[in-house]
């Protein structure tokens, strides 16, 4: 359930509780792709737009630019601790001995003492200097269990507020949960009405497990382009709100945060303008029924090599649930 508060510039937002006890503002800003551009825009949503969440990683190269962007907004009046920050421990660093270390330098980065949520980015380890697609000997067998011993001690050591995981399967949340000792707070994975995930969604309303919604536009060129989708831009006419926003809100109403990537100042302010609105249950379930069901990241890419393996297809990396 979601918890409607005010900022302090009075502006209307909404959060979400999270097992770990904290909360996670309803709606942060996605940095994936920023570059350069990273500290303008987090500056720009911190101060200009209301927002209080920011979605970084180490593999996005940009935690420099987005700690410069935070640093001005809290000396424009900012509190840290009003800011919930998240950040993803890379493939690269998925053995016990490196997850600190890794923290450690995203801390560094982004100029801060603490993270409020640390998740693991992808379920498969590479080899530092793995090539894209990945070479024989480049994908290495994952010590789940000994990672996520590492990331609780984090949250024990207050190095970190709320631990999760990004793109994980039924199976493989299945033997997490299995073993371990602090339930995931969140699973983040691709999420929009062309990709609705139903199956990961309920198997983690059942666990209490808060999902935030990536790619919630349907991603960036080369991605799915749910701005002119016929239904989305009907029923954005409809409510005299833009395709943006009703993607967005249609993220916020099954109950997952949302984090739509922008540098541009504009669509960033618009991006957030959703929380004095609805969309009516009729508009929802049209959204929701869209019928060509499709992931716009399947993790081909970096992940499967279709002679060497260990990952043969994009099917073997979502464990064939799909
Ligand atoms: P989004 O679905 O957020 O789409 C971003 C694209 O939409 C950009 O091209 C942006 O351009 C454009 N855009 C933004 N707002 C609007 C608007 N109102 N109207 C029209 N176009 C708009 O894509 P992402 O894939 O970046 O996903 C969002 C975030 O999720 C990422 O940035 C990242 O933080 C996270 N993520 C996490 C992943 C994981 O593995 N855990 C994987 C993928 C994403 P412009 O900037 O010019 O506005
Ligand atoms: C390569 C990482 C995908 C976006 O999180």
């Amino acid at each position: 359930m979601a918890h409607t508060t005010f900022t302090p510039e009075g502006q209307k937002t909404e959060s979400f509780r999270l097992l770990s006890g904290h909360k996670i503002p309803a709606v942060g800003l996605g940095t994936w792709r920023s570059g350069s551009e990273a500290s303008h825009a987090v500056f720009t949503a911190l101060v200009e737009g209301g927002y209080r969440h920011i979605d970084t990683a180490w593999e996005y190269g940009d935690q420099n630019e987005v700690g410069v962007g935070m640093k001005r907004a809290i000396h424009a009046g900012i509190e840290r601790r009003d800011l919930f920050v998240t950040s993803k421990l890379w493939c690269t660093e998925l053995s016990p001995e490196r997850v600190r270390p890794a923290l450690l330098n995203t801390l560094q980065q982004l100029q801060s003492d603490y993270l409020d949520l640390y998740l693991i980015h992808w379920p498969f380890r590479l080899r530092e200097g793995a090539s894209k697609p990945p070479m024989a000997g480049d994908v290495l067998e994952f010590d789940m269990e000994g990672v996520w011993r590492e990331m609780e001690k984090l949250v024990k050591d207050n190095l970190v507020r709320s631990i999760g995981v990004c793109n994980f399967t039924l199976t493989k949340l299945n033997k997490l949960l299995g073993f371990a000792d602090l339930i995931p707070s969140v699973c983040q994975m691709e999420m929009h009405p062309g990709w609705r995930n139903d199956k990961m969604l309920q198997l983690c309303r059942m666990n209490g497990i808060h999902v935030t919604a990536y790619s919630p536009l349907g991603s960036q060129e080369g991605g799915r382009d749910l701005i002119h989708d016929q239904t989305v831009e009907r029923i954005a006419k409809k409510l005299n709100k833009t395709p943006g926003q009703v993607l967005v809100k249609w993220g916020l109403q099954r109950g997952t945060s949302v984090i739509p990537k922008s540098s541009n100042p504009e669509r960033i302010k618009e991006n957030i303008k959703v929380f004095d609105w609805v969309i009516p249950d009729q508009d929802f379930e049209a959204l929701s029924s869209i019928s060509d069901q499709k992931r716009v990241l399947d993790g081909e890419d970096m992940f499967v090599n279709k002679s060497e393996g260990p990952f043969r297809s994009v099917a073997d990396l979502w464990d064939h649930e799909d």
